[in-house]
């Protein structure tokens, strides 16, 4: 499988995207190769997903919408939801530029901010290196998420959802449903692997 070009997408999220929004991208990929090498997955593919995440990021609500809307996501059911539509646009946005990318790859962008039920490892590597980056502005829980999903990504991704739940309750900001599944899917796979292991 080839991929595009590092440089050039490199090049091209420099063009698009805020300064503090390319350093967090730089930080993503990081993290994800770091992942992918201790996880067993593709290096390649997860440092082009990491670069690729949040590169609809800088785009309006209305462009946003108007993306989303031709790729035929249910906007009825995310309207309540701007924050999420960069996620969902971006295969969109990135293919444009690119060209055919592997669905394993779009998934893990569409993916990136809410998760979803029976996700892929390459899924829950993109989602928590989002989370867990190296440039974040350090904050409770980071640290012991970074450390766990190096160790575990299953736990890791998990205890990631967990937090991210907390603080969207915190603010009082609705959880999407994606979210929801994501958390009670994972859940249920921990809870499996660990009946695997006494068996
Ligand atoms: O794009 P980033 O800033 O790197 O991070 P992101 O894509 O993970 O999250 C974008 C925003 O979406 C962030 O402010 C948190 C928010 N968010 C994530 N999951 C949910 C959510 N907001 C709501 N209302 N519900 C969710 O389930
Ligand atoms: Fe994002
Ligand atoms: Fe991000």
């Amino acid at each position: 499988m080839t991929y595009p070009d590092r440089i050039e997408v490199l090049r091209w999220l420099y063009g698009r995207l805020k300064p503090h929004r390319f350093l967090h991208t730089l930080g993503v990929e990081q993290l994800a190769v770091q992942l992918a090498s201790r996880h067993h997955l593709s290096v390649e593919m997860a440092s082009s997903a990491a670069l690729l995440h949040d590169c609809a990021k800088n785009m309006s609500v209305e462009e946003l919408l108007k993306v989303c809307d031709k790729a035929g996501v249910d906007l009825k059911r995310n309207q309540d939801y701007p924050q999420l539509l960069h996620a969902f646009a971006a295969p969109i946005v990135a293919q444009k530029q690119f060209g055919p990318l592997p669905e394993e790859l779009l998934n893990a962008i569409r993916f990136h901010t809410t998760g979803h039920a029976h996700m892929t490892p390459m899924e829950k590597l993109i989602f928590s290196a989002d989370y867990a980056e190296p440039g974040r502005e350090p904050f409770p829980g980071l640290m012991e998420a970074r450390d766990l999903i190096l160790q575990d990504l299953n736990r890791g991704t998990l205890l990631i959802l967990e937090n991210t739940v907390q603080y969207l309750q915190n603010k009082n900001q609705n959880i999407h449903f994606y979210t929801l599944e994501a958390l009670q899917s994972l859940r249920q796979e921990i809870q499996s692997e660990g009946r695997d292991n006494v068996q």
